[in-house]
């Protein structure tokens, strides 16, 4: 049996305004596919010939699919988030249309499994590993179900590192990323407004048991990459999740690589750089960690001190800044514009907060509401969603009605920061390809 995998592609934000080209002197930060595809293939048995396309490095040719051709294959498996479903549709109907089975999972199939069972022959909701044995002996039996849901959490004790080896055979000049994201638990108990993580992957977080992570480490460094810790869950107080956190820097600690060459970013909140005590940064630092990912927009410090410039917020986003750079870890950071609490002010804030913690990278981008997050549920009852055109919903479009501004006005604030931002930095082409990259 073949199994043939595709990571659909999506519109960056360079790609939906091309202008960003010509704006910000910066390398693309093209990350690596997500682990659904990676976490998916480790389940799979070595009996099944498994194969991955990666349809951003080259279109998926859905005309050479038929009986004997290169990507003939009696099961083609998707995974997408919600950028990339609007792809994912028209891939699944084409091989649809010549006879072959498809099969869905991943963010956008989880969140949205009725409008995705319209264009494919089956959706698996949520975790994949515990239901991906019975849909293969469905599919072996001619009997593949619509809906396929694992009852419940998948024992993260039973986890086989991810193979992202077959990311890294799929490689290109073009899109050849430098890391790939590890993942140190599942799952979170908080709801935030727009985060998908507590729908897709439980609201219980799961730690992945620290030999498993110790595992993926090797095998990263196997393969010549570096890891991204992207979750913000690492620096939670409950669950045992700093302990493990620890323990995951001392086993990175043991990495013999150079200090550059293990971690290239762990992504963090304000709220979160402010409650690390010296002795954890230390270690952080200790261990190779030189970058945090510094997501704003999510959390109740950022959203005041930049929506509606509460003075106590905006000092204690510029404590968050300084005590970054005290520590020597730099903080790319990452707005968000357009939340609700945004007046028409936001713009003008944010810029002069990055000229006055002397801010050297960052990256902008435009609230959305992602299907079935709280969000979403209080926009659609509002009336506010303008469209469910799915490649737009890449954080580099409005998609809703803005609460305090015209939806015009949001999305030319977004295109000011960024041109306004790097504006006069044009040194930063000069940097090594590592320290000028960006996501855009
Ligand atoms: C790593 C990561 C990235 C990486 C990799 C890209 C990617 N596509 O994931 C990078 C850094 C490149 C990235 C970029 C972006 N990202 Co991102 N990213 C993540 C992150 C933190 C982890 C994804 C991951 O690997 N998860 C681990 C795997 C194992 O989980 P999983 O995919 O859900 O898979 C499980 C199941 O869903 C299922 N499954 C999945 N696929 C399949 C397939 C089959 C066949 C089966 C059976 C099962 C199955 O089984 C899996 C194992 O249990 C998520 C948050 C999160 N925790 O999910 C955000 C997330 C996916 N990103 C998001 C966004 C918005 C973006 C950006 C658009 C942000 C921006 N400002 O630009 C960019 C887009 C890229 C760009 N601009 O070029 C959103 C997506 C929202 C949505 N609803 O779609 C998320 C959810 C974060 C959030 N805001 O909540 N991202
Ligand atoms: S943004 Fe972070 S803390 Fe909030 S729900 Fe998502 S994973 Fe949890």
């Amino acid at each position: 049996m073949r199994v043939q995998f595709i990571y659909p592609s999506f519109e960056r934000h360079a790609q939906s305004h091309p202008e960003l080209l010509q704006w910000v002197p910066c390398d693309e930060y093209l990350g690596g596919a997500g682990l659904g595809i990676a976490s998916i293939a480790a389940v799979t048995p070595p009996e099944v010939d498994v194969a991955f396309h990666d349809d951003r490095v080259n279109p998926f040719p859905v005309d050479q699919v038929s009986k004997g051709a290169a990507h003939d294959a009696d099961l083609y498996a998707f995974s997408f988030f919600t950028p990339a479903a609007t792809r994912a549709f028209a891939l699944s109907d084409a091989l649809r249309a010549q006879g072959k089975k498809t099969i869905a999972g991943g963010i956008f199939p989880t969140m949205m499994p009725e409008e995705t069972a319209a264009h494919f022959d089956a959706v698996v909701v949520g975790e994949g590993e515990g239901v991906w044995a019975e849909v293969l002996e469905d599919t072996k039996n001619g009997a593949l179900k619509p809906r396929y849901r694992a009852t419940e959490p998948f024992d993260l004790s039973k986890l086989p590192p991810p193979r992202v080896d077959l990311y890294v055979e799929n490689e290109s000049p073009h899109l050849k990323p430098d890391d790939y994201p590890l993942q140190l638990s599942r799952g979170c108990p908080l709801s935030c407004d727009a985060c998908v993580v507590p729908g897709t992957l439980g609201r219980g977080l799961r730690v992945v048991p620290r030999d498993t992570v110790a595992q993926e480490l090797a095998n990263l460094a196997r393969l010549g990459k570096r890891a991204a810790l992207t979750e913000d869950t690492s620096f939670f107080f409950f669950s045992g999740a700093r302990r493990h956190f620890r323990e995951f820097l001392a086993v990175l600690r043991d990495d013999p690589r150079p200090s550059h060459d293990k971690i290239s970013y762990v992504g963090i909140s304000a709220p979160m750089v402010l409650s690390l005590d010296p002795s954890l940064l230390r270690e952080l630092i200790g261990s190779g960690v030189d970058r945090f990912y510094l997501v704003g927009g999510f959390d109740p410090i950022t959203r005041a001190a930049f929506g509606w410039g509460d003075p106590k917020a905006l000092d204690k986003a510029e404590r968050t800044i300084a005590r970054c750079h005290e520590f020597g870890i730099d903080p790319y950071v990452s707005f968000l514009v357009g939340n609700d609490g945004d007046d028409e002010g936001v713009f003008d804030r944010m810029l002069s907060f990055c000229q006055r913690t002397k801010l050297d990278k960052c990256e902008f981008a435009v609230f959305t509401p992602y299907p079935n997050t709280p969000a979403w549920h209080r926009l659609v009852s509002e009336d506010r969603i303008l469209h469910r055109t799915w490649k737009k919903y890449n954080d580099a479009n409005v998609v809703f009605q803005p609460k305090q501004m015209s939806v015009e006005r949001l999305q030319e604030g977004y295109l000011r920061l960024w041109r306004e931002f790097y504006s006069g930095r044009n040194e930063i082409a000069e940097r090594e390809h590592h320290a000028r990259t960006v996501q855009f």
